[in-house]
């Protein structure tokens, strides 16, 4: 029973179960390095302990100097390289894992790869497919399939950091900077993550996730997303909207909208989300006309109740 509750205990230090051969690159690092964190830990502290039993005043007078020891030359050769090897040996594992994390594979004659870009903005995840489908916080890949990321923000003035931990490492998306990464989703599944960097008053809830299905349904995906964008309008406004309006427009961090007859209105929406206004950024500074009108013919179908 100890055991399991020490090894339960233990697994909320660790880094999540790696489902991409980067995540388990860093995995492997960790514990690599965590070997040696808990020996030295348990070293050192157990010295401490016995030093301070052994060398306890006893029957010395308060204020007599206790003996006074110098030169150990051997012990202190051996505290001098003993973290010498310890530090060389971190280093090494580290930089023969470090190719396998950073590196994005290449495709190999054949092999399909697959790249999206990944813009961070006010307060959410933009995605961008090879034929130009557009989605939002959840993005969608292909099991197996090498998939590399583009990373950047398009807005000017503000830094956020794409992490899902069980793909692999945190890349920071910063303005007039592209950054890559990639995963390689060996399950299909759903991995979640969030904007690891502050980056505003809803960074909390700038949340992302990956759902890795099979490679057909992937296409299917693609293929319907492109012909008909009602998806992306829901997206946008769960994604983009509400976040600080309320899911049902009822107010939040930014003011109630819902009713407000600008919700249905193409020409005002653009306006609003292309400039933002007073304390609104612009949140869809270069969303593409249908971009709006994604959002609007959601909201003209599913009109927030405000409550
Ligand atoms: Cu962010």
């Amino acid at each position: 029973m100890a055991a399991v509750a020490v090894s339960s205990l233990l697994a909320q230090f660790a880094p999540v179960a790696p489902e991409s051969p980067n995540a388990e690159g860093i995995r492997d690092s960790w514990l690599f390095i965590s070997i040696f964190v808990f020996a030295i830990f348990v070293l050192v502290e157990s010295l401490l302990i016995a030093f301070v039993w052994k060398y306890r005043r006893q029957k010395r007078g308060r204020f007599a100097d206790a003996a006074q020891v110098h030169g150990a030359t051997k012990l202190e050769l051996a505290w001098t390289a003993g973290p010498v090897v310890v530090l060389f040996l971190i280093a090494a594992f580290v930089f023969i894992e470090l190719p396998g994390i950073k590196d994005v594979p290449d495709a190999a004659a054949g092999e399909e790869q697959l790249e999206i870009k990944v813009s961070g903005r006010q307060f959410y995840w933009e995605y961008e497919y090879p034929n130009g489908v557009i989605a939002v916080d959840t993005m969608q890949a292909p099991v197996g399939v090498p998939v590399r990321l583009e990373v950047s923000a398009p807005d000017a003035d503000v830094i956020h950091s794409w992490w899902i931990p069980s793909l692999g490492g945190k890349i920071d998306a910063i303005p007039g900077t592209t950054n890559e990464t990639w995963f390689q989703a060996e399950t299909e599944g759903t991995y979640s993550g969030q904007c690891a960097e502050l980056c505003g008053l809803e960074h909390a809830r700038m949340l992302a996730s990956v759902e890795v299905v099979s490679q057909d349904e992937f296409d299917a995906w693609l293929a319907e997303r492109a012909d008909d964008p009602a998806e992306l309008g829901q997206e946008e406004w769960e994604g983009v909207c509400a976040k600080c309006h309320g899911m049902n427009g009822e107010g939040g961090i930014g003011p109630r909208i819902a009713g407000s007859p600008t919700l249905t209105d193409a020409e005002a929406l653009g306006n609003l989300v292309h400039n933002g206004r007073g304390a609104m950024p612009a949140v869809g500074a270069g969303w593409t006309d249908e971009q709006i009108r994604a959002l609007v013919s959601y909201l003209t179908e599913n009109p927030p109740s405000g409550s």
